[in-house]
């Protein structure tokens, strides 16, 4: 969170392995629920490569009052840019964690987690963060339930929603979650 003068900027970030669902999950949001008088720019800014996955992050600004101004990133899921991801974790307020639930991305989703609670480690910011997991794809055949992957990649201590990113199954209630949470620690810091 940074305040600048009399406004407050909340970072979100969407994190998870490539292809999970991240930008589509974003564009939902930003498609159907976000009110047209809090966009501050008509679309994402996305720095992609030639074949339209994420390069490097997707950024979009929305401002939910005068002076607070929600600033979202997804970080790409493309090993090649740890180095990049672990930048746009500092300063960090919410996280939503996409896995993808199919099967056969299990091993590939704990290596984000791994990832991710070595960043909670480091990041002083990250621990005080919300995280909620997104259990991405449940459209699609061959995946998990929420309870198996929650308990095989040890985040039961979070919240999580089943979510699909194409029809926004769930995303209006786990971005309502997050900023309501976002929203309710900005309070308390301004009672004390
Ligand atoms: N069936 C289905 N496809 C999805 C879902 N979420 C994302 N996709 C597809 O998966 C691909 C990768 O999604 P994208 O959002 O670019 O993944 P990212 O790398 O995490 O940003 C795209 O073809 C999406 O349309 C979902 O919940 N269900
Ligand atoms: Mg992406």
């Amino acid at each position: 969170m940074n305040i600048i003068g009399d406004k407050i900027y909340i970072k979100i970030l969407f994190f998870g392995t490539a292809l999970a669902g991240k930008t589509t999950s974003l564009q939902w949001l930003f498609q159907n629920l976000v009110p047209e008088e809090m966009k501050i720019t008509d679309r994402i800014r996305s720095i992609k490569t030639s074949f339209g996955q994420t390069l490097l992050f997707d950024f979009v600004p929305i401002q939910i009052s005068n002076n607070i101004i929600i600033r979202i990133y997804t970080a790409t899921g493309q090993d090649y840019y740890t180095s990049t991801r672990k930048m746009l974790f500092e300063e960090v307020d919410g996280v939503f964690f996409v896995v993808d639930s199919q099967k056969k991305e299990l091993e590939h989703n704990r290596e984000f987690v791994e990832e991710f609670n070595k960043y909670m480690e480091k990041i002083d910011e990250l621990k005080k963060a919300e995280i909620i997991v997104l259990y991405n794809k449940q459209d699609v055949a061959e995946v998990y339930d929420v309870e198996y992957m929650s308990a095989s990649l040890d985040l039961q201590q979070y919240p999580s929603y089943p979510t699909c990113a194409v029809s926004g199954m769930n995303l209006d209630r786990a971005f309502t979650a997050m900023i309501s949470s976002l929203l309710s620690k900005i309070r308390e810091m301004k009672g004390n």
